[in-house]
């Protein structure tokens, strides 16, 4: 990368400088990764029975869809779009990247909506996603892209971390996690959050407000709910790294996955989201296929967010000339 890529990779717009934007999550191009052999992979037998036992339940539901009240459905899907918030809007725009500045009423309610996602506590995961960005796609970054599409899909939860993830994550700067008192209170109170909002209420709400069966209401919104989500969000680290065009920088492997974008409520636009990482759109084009980019305009409307980043039109298309693969359609 050159300085040029570099500076435009910290927040601003319009000429001015974002103060309070991270600054964590800016690409290093200094970091080498040491020579020699790379430690040996040690597999987590736990997690890979867990995770095998929770797509086999997850199988399970989709041969059960047939046999659940339309109520039930849409009851799924409406805890899929929460838990789906709690992540991009909430773990992802707001914690890692500050992309936009959010109520304490909001923040409660990306909180819970981030424990019904359940992947690893706000803090954990802002604090991974800051790693992946910084040094992507080298030793350092927690589903490294370079390892494959197994690796960065699901197999990093399957293995201990490489251990320069950790060496540089613990030189992170997350004083602002730690300043957020919803991110406190949810790590603390992590695993029943968990049980509540992931799978308790999921399982109770059918199950109590319109007699659908226990085993429906477990295994769809919940499980099934639950297995979506995750292999949604991990498609944005294994397929749109790998497939889709680099129209704002070609020297970086994170691509625009339009499939990607609609599944994961317009986070596939990662070639955009990896060059200007501040955005809180993750894209040029407001909530064309950006559900969660819709979502936190209407907060702003509300009153609840507010100070949303955006790159300006000029930086956008001074970086497609520069390092696109030609491929922008403006
Ligand atoms: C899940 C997360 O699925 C998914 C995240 C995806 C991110 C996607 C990003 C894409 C963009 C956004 C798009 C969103 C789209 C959403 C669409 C929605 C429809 N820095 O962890 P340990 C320390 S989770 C600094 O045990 P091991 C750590 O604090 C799924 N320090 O490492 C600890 O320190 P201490 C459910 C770090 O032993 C020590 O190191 N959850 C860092 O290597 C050891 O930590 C699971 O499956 C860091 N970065 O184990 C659980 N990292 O000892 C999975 C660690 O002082 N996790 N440390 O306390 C695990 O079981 C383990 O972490 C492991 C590694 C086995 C993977
Ligand atoms: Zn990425
Ligand atoms: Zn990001």
């Amino acid at each position: 990368m050159t300085e040029a890529e570099v500076a435009d990779n910290q927040p601003k717009s319009n000429g001015t400088a974002h103060t309070d934007a991270c600054r964590e999550d800016v690409f290093d191009p200094t970091y080498q990764e040491k020579a020699g052999p790379k430690p040996p992979l040690q597999i987590v037998w736990k997690n890979v029975f867990l995770m095998a036992l929770l797509h086999i339940g997850a199988a399970y539901g989709l041969f059960l869809i047939p046999s659940a009240a339309a109520k039930t459905l849409v009851w799924a899907f409406l805890c899929y779009v929460v838990s789906a918030l709690g992540i991009t809007a909430g773990a992802h725009r707001l914690w890692s990247h500050r992309s936009y500045k959010a109520s304490l009423p909001l923040r409660i309610f990306l909180g819970v909506a981030n424990s019904m996602a359940f992947q690893n506590d706000i803090f954990e995961w802002a604090r991974d996603h800051r790693v992946h960005h910084k040094y992507s796609e080298s030793d350092a970054d927690p589903h490294n892209a370079k390892r494959g599409f197994f690796f960065s899909h699901i197999g990093w939860l399957l293995v201990r971390k490489h251990p320069d993830v950790i060496e540089k994550g613990r030189k992170l700067e997350l004083k602002d996690l730690m300043a957020d008192k919803v991110v406190m209170f949810q790590r603390k109170y992590y695993k029943p959050s968990v049980v509540l909002a992931c799978f308790l209420l999921p399982t109770f709400v059918p199950w109590y407000f319109w007699g659908e069966s226990l085993a429906v209401s477990y295994f769809v919104p919940s499980l099934l709910r639950y297995t979506v989500v995750l292999n949604a969000t991990w498609l944005v680290n294994s397929a749109a790294h790998m497939w889709g065009n680099r129209p704002y920088d070609h020297h970086i492997n994170p691509r625009e996955n339009k499939f990607v974008a609609l599944s994961a409520l317009g986070e596939g636009f990662h070639n955009y989201h990896h060059t200007f990482p501040f955005d809180y759109a993750t894209s040029e084009f407001g909530c064309r296929v950006n559900l969660t980019t819709a979502f936190i305009n209407l907060m702003c409307g509300l009153g609840l967010a507010s100070d949303p980043k955006q790159v300006s039109r000029d930086l956008i298309r001074a970086r497609v000339q520069r390092t696109g693969d030609g491929s922008h359609r403006g």
